[in-house]
C-alpha cells in the first residue's frame, strides 16, 4: 500500500486538502480530485475559488514542469483528465451562479490544435458570468466556425490556440470573415498561453485575453460598448 492510500482527504484542513489537491492532479488521480472538490463544496467553497485556488493553480504547476522537462505528455494527459474530473462537478454550480443571459458566444479551438482546458475554462466562465455558450470544441476550420456563426449568431467569436504553429490559423478565420464582408457582426476574442496583445491586434482581433478572468471582463465590456452603439442608432 503507498503513503497515498492512508490519506483521508475529509480529514485535512481546508489549507492542506488543497495542497493535496495540487499533488493529485499532478499525479493524474482524476478520482481523489472529485472526491476533494465535493468536500471543498460541502465546506462552503465557491466553485470559483475551487476552480481557481485548487484547480488552476495545481494546472499551473503541471504546466511549468511540462515546459521543463520533468513531466511528459502522458502524465499531462492524466492531469487534464483528473482537472475535467473537477470541472464537471464545478460546471453547472458556476453557470448556476450566473447572472441573467449577458449574450451569446461562439468558441473553438483552431484547427490543428486539440487543447482544451484553458477554453474549456473560458467557455465554464463565461457561462458562470451569465453568457450563452455554443462550443464547438477542438480542430476547427475557418468552415466549422463560419456555420456556426451562421447558425447561431452569436455577439462574440473566442478562438484558442496554444500552439506556436496553429495560432496564425486564427488570422486565416479572420481575413475570411473580413472577406465576406461579415467581420464587423462579431466581437472576436483570442486566447493560449503563446499569444499575446501584439499578436492580437496583428491578425485582427478585437482583444486578447490572458486567462479566463479577462476573457469575462473583456467580453462584458464589449457587449457593453456593442449595445451602447446600438442604443444610440
Ligand atoms: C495540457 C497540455 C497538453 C495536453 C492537452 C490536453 C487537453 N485536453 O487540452 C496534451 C498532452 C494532449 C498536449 C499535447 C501537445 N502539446 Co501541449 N501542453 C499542455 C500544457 C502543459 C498545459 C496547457 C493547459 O491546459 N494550460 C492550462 C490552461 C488553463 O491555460 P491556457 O490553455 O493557457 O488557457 C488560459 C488562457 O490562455 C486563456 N485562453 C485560452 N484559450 C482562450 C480562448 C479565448 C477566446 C480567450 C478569450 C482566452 C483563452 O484563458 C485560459 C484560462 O485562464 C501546455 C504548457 C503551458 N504552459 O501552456 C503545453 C503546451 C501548450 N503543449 C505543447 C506541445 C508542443 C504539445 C504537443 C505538440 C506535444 C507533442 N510533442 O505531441 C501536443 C500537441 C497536440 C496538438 N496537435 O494540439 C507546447 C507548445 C509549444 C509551442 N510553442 O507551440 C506547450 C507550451 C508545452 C511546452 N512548453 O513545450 N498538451
Amino acid at each position: 500500500m503507498s503513503e497515498e492510500d492512508d490519506i483521508i482527504l475529509a480529514d485535512l484542513s481546508d489549507e492542506e486538502l488543497v495542497e493535496q489537491m495540487m499533488d493529485d492532479l499532478y499525479d493524474g488521480l482524476k478520482e481523489e480530485i472529485e472526491e476533494s472538490v465535493n468536500i471543498l463544496l460541502e465546506r462552503g467553497w465557491t466553485p470559483y475559488d475551487i476552480l481557481t485556488k485548487a484547480l488552476v493553480a495545481g494546472m499551473t504547476i503541471v504546466g511549468h514542469d511540462f515546459r521543463d522537462g520533468i513531466l511528459f505528455v502522458p502524465e499531462v494527459l492524466l492531469a487534464a483528465n483528473a482537472m475535467k474530473g473537477g470541472m464537471f462537478i464545478l460546471k453547472p454550480l458556476l453557470v448556476e451562479t450566473g447572472a441573467p443571459r449577458m449574450g451569446k458566444m461562439v468558441i473553438g479551438t483552431v484547427k490543428g490544435d486539440i487543447h482544451d482546458i484553458g477554453k474549456n475554462l473560458v467557455a465554464m466562465m463565461m457561462e458562470g458570468a451569465g453568457f450563452e455558450v455554443v462550443d464547438l470544441g477542438i480542430n476547427n476550420s475557418v468552415e466549422s466556425y463560419l456555420d456556426a456563426l451562421e447558425k447561431e449568431q452569436p455577439d462574440i467569436l473566442g478562438m484558442s490556440a496554444l500552439l506556436t504553429t496553429t495560432m496564425p490559423y486564427m488570422k486565416v478565420v479572420i481575413d475570411t470573415l473580413i472577406a465576406q464582408k461579415k467581420r464587423d457582426d462579431y466581437i472576436v476574442l483570442v486566447g493560449g498561453a503563446p499569444l499575446n496583445e501584439e499578436f492580437g491586434r496583428a491578425i485582427g482581433a478585437d482583444a486578447y485575453c490572458r486567462d479566463a478572468a479577462v476573457a469575462v471582463e473583456t467580453a462584458k465590456e464589449f457587449v457593453q460598448r456593442k449595445h451602447n452603439q446600438m442604443a444610440a442608432g
